[in-house]
């Protein structure tokens, strides 16, 4: 006869392989999405959100045969809280992918997350080199600052810029943008006269604007993240600097379609470089720029996209696994090649990073609102951070 031990831990092994099997055949699969809905960086969760629900609208919200549950978290751009977030998914919701991360910090607290539980993280926001390297588990579908600042840097020597001041959140992103631009800058001729930083939060121009009023630089270099573009420009603009002679260039997270529409006559002619615009002029992006605008009442930005084609990557994932995560998962979306509302993306097999196009645009008006007009491209760029 079995003592009363031995029949619980039978019981419990029972329930675990009966739980287990539930598992296996529930038809739902459930994805873990962390995003900052609240606080200071409030609207890239709003934006890559609202991609997310197009995403499910279209796509009928099944992949591999099984429907896909999402669940949505609230961070508030909270390192700590993402962390907790992360473990509750894994643990309770027992999440196939983690997604979201709206911030560099945030996306590196929940890297060791991914990595001992086994879950695929796919990152659709946060854009410092070197988070994909801080887990075998992270993929990426945003960008990297040196991805982005590289472009400005081969444009603007070419175009009478010989003399810049860099300005930059002093942040993983801020670093990464001073350093690749002015390295490049550099290394086509140009002079970096002063490296000047704000800080994430909290951050007050005016200090900063008047000392690059008074190097009077050909033009000032600048990386702010996304949410503080408006703030800049108006600053930038009541300070002179435009009247001053003094140019902007800028990766496009500072003319951000979120809010580049409202930045007023301070905005034209600053030219910057980035993966995606509005008003990238294919049929594809015309089609997600059209949908979004139907089921919203903004206009979608990069933060938009990141978060559309990285639902896209999990759900075609998935198709591949018929719904298992893990591993499986991971291995199903390295490699995917696809059409994005941005041009052809690839999600490197080895790095797990993106390779996508850089455009290099101008903002112009155009039907009396604000774009980012693309007038020049660099194809399939790798991030340039890996290759140190
Ligand atoms: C980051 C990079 C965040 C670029 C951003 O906006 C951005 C980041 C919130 O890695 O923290 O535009």
């Amino acid at each position: 006869m079995i003592n009363r031990r031995q029949h619980l831990l039978a019981l419990a092994a029972a329930t675990t392989l009966a739980a287990g099997t539930a598992q296996a055949q529930s038809d739902t699969v459930k994805v873990g999405v962390i995003l900052p809905m609240t606080g200071p960086s409030a609207s890239t969760g709003r934006q890559i959100d609202a991609a997310i629900k197009l995403w499910m609208a279209q796509s009928g919200g099944k992949a591999g045969g099984k429907k896909v549950e999402v669940i949505v978290k609230d961070d508030a751009g909270v390192a700590d809280t993402t962390r907790r977030l992360a473990q509750e998914l894994v643990v309770n919701d027992k999440v196939v992918a983690l997604a979201g991360f709206g911030l560099t910090p945030l996306a590196l607290a929940t890297a060791p997350i991914a990595t001992q539980s086994k879950t695929p993280m796919v990152v659709m926001a946060a854009a410092t080199s070197a988070i994909t390297e801080a887990s075998p588990f992270i993929l990426r579908t945003s960008f990297t600052l040196p991805q982005a600042a590289v472009g400005i840097a081969e444009w603007a020597p070419k175009n009478g810029i010989k003399k810049v001041v860099s300005l930059v959140t002093d942040y993983g992103p801020g670093n990464d943008a001073e350093k690749y631009f002015t390295e490049r800058f550099i290394l086509n001729g140009g002079t970096v006269m002063e490296k000047l930083r704000t800080p994430l939060r909290g951050a007050d121009f005016a200090p900063v604007l008047q000392k690059v009023r008074d190097a009077k630089p050909d033009a000032l270099f600048v990386f702010l993240p996304s949410g503080q573009g408006a703030q800049f420009m108006k600053q930038f603009g009541e300070r002179g600097l435009d009247k001053a002679g003094i140019r902007l260039i800028a990766t496009g997270d500072v003319t951000d379609d979120d809010q580049l529409n409202d930045m007023g006559d301070v905005a034209l002619g600053v030219v910057n470089s980035h993966h995606y615009s509005a008003a990238h002029p294919s049929a594809a992006n015309k089609k997600f720029v059209a949908d979004f605008q139907a089921a919203n009442k903004f206009r979608p930005n990069f933060m938009a996209v990141g978060g559309y084609d990285g639902i896209r990557l999990i759900f075609r994932g998935l198709d591949t696994t018929k719904g298992a995560g893990g591993e499986a998962l991971l291995n199903a979306m390295k490699g995917q090649i696809f059409e994005s509302p941005r041009g052809q993306i690839l999600i490197d097999a080895q790095s797990r990073e993106i390779v996508q196009d850089i455009y290099i645009r101008k903002v112009e008006r155009k039907d009396g609102q604000l774009w980012n007009i693309e007038f020049d491209v660099q194809k399939a760029v790798k991030d340039p951070g890996k290759l140190k």
